[in-house]
């Protein structure tokens, strides 16, 4: 209002406020992904990957989820839970890096490999999902390709995340996508080797989408759920995150002993950051944007992340994250 001074803290108050009130009287429930701006994660119920926010919105009792995160993590909760509202507050949050990959190029690719299985990333639409036969998380990835009877692997969008299950799996051949994620494509070798100059007794640890060079530095290549895992039962102290800035806030949280570094300060999606407080109080006052996707779609992509969670429990291994 004109001749007031503006109150950062106490917008941010009653922004909070108006929220929690409004998720009790709505049976919202808010889950916020690793990348989240920090005041968003605070006020989250869940965080953790898409995947296991995906599951959380199935475990959940509530008939709204308010997602906070991009489009695609949107639509695999609303694929995984039709009968509940999945809102996701900024529309406009996506995937660059999902974009990468549409149904033509990819039937295009498949009719170019007969034979060969597709292996979507979870950063793909639902029509890309629909069209693949088995989707893959960066913690999952290898765990997956390994699980395939196949040989040839069509393995979409991200190359650099392609290109490390092929490291890890020799015996099947990849056929590499031209996909990238911007963000992490921005960490430089250079960077990594300043930033270990820097914090000389810091762990470097990377995310399987950052580039080879990149990755040859890293002590550990992990997805962000293998990073929570990793730092809490590390005897080391101090850590050089290579994955986007919006993890290192959790990181902290739940490790307040030890240190956290990114090594630039262009590690940054601005999709995730489109998401606001101010946002997640319009969605839930609105009940926008309510994430829909063709039932025939739907049903067809849902087969797909099945896929892999079926591969996960034959395994054993847990692919849920945690649900502070
Ligand atoms: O699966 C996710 O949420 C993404 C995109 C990355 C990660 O490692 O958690």
């Amino acid at each position: 209002m004109f001749g007031h001074k503006f109150n950062d803290e106490a917008y941010r108050r009653d922004l909070v406020d108006k929220i929690q009130k409004l998720k009790k009287a709505k049976n919202a429930v808010i889950i916020a992904h690793n990348y989240q701006r920090e005041e968003v994660q605070k006020i989250a119920d869940y965080h953790g990957d898409s995947l296991a926010l995906a599951q959380t919105a199935v475990r959940t009792d509530a008939s709204i989820i308010v997602f906070c995160g991009v489009h695609f993590m949107a639509e695999s909760a609303a694929i995984l839970n039709p009968n509940k509202k999945v809102l996701l507050p900024v529309l406009e949050a996506g995937c660059p890096l999902a974009d990468m990959v549409t149904v033509d190029k990819l039937r295009e690719a498949k009719a170019k490999h007969k034979g060969a299985v597709t292996v979507c990333y979870v950063n793909t639409s639902a029509d890309v999902k629909a069209e693949s036969d088995i989707c893959c998380t960066s913690s999952n990835a290898v765990r997956v390709v390994r699980s395939l009877r196949e040989k040839e692997v069509i393995f979409i969008p991200d190359k650099n995340l392609g290109r490390y299950v092929q490291s890890q799996v020799p015996d099947k051949k990849i056929i590499l996508w031209e996909g990238f994620c911007q963000t992490h494509l921005r960490l430089s070798e250079h960077d990594v080797k300043a930033a270990m100059a820097r914090y000389p007794g810091a762990e470097f640890i990377a995310h399987p989408e950052c580039d080879p060079e990149v990755l040859a530095h890293a002590a550990a290549i992990l997805s962000t759920a293998g990073m929570f895992k990793h730092v809490k039962k590390s005897s080391k102290n101090e850590f050089i995150i290579g994955t986007e800035l919006g993890i290192l806030y959790r990181l902290q949280v739940e490790n307040p002993e030890k240190k956290f570094y990114s090594p630039t300060p262009h590690l940054l999606c601005a999709h995730m950051k489109l998401t606001t407080l101010g946002w997640v109080l319009h969605a839930l006052e609105n009940e926008i944007h309510v994430i829909k996707v063709d039932p025939d779609i739907a049903e067809r992509a849902k087969k797909t992340l099945e896929r892999m969670l079926e591969v996960c429990q034959e395994t054993k291994e847990q692919v849920l994250g945690d649900g502070t």
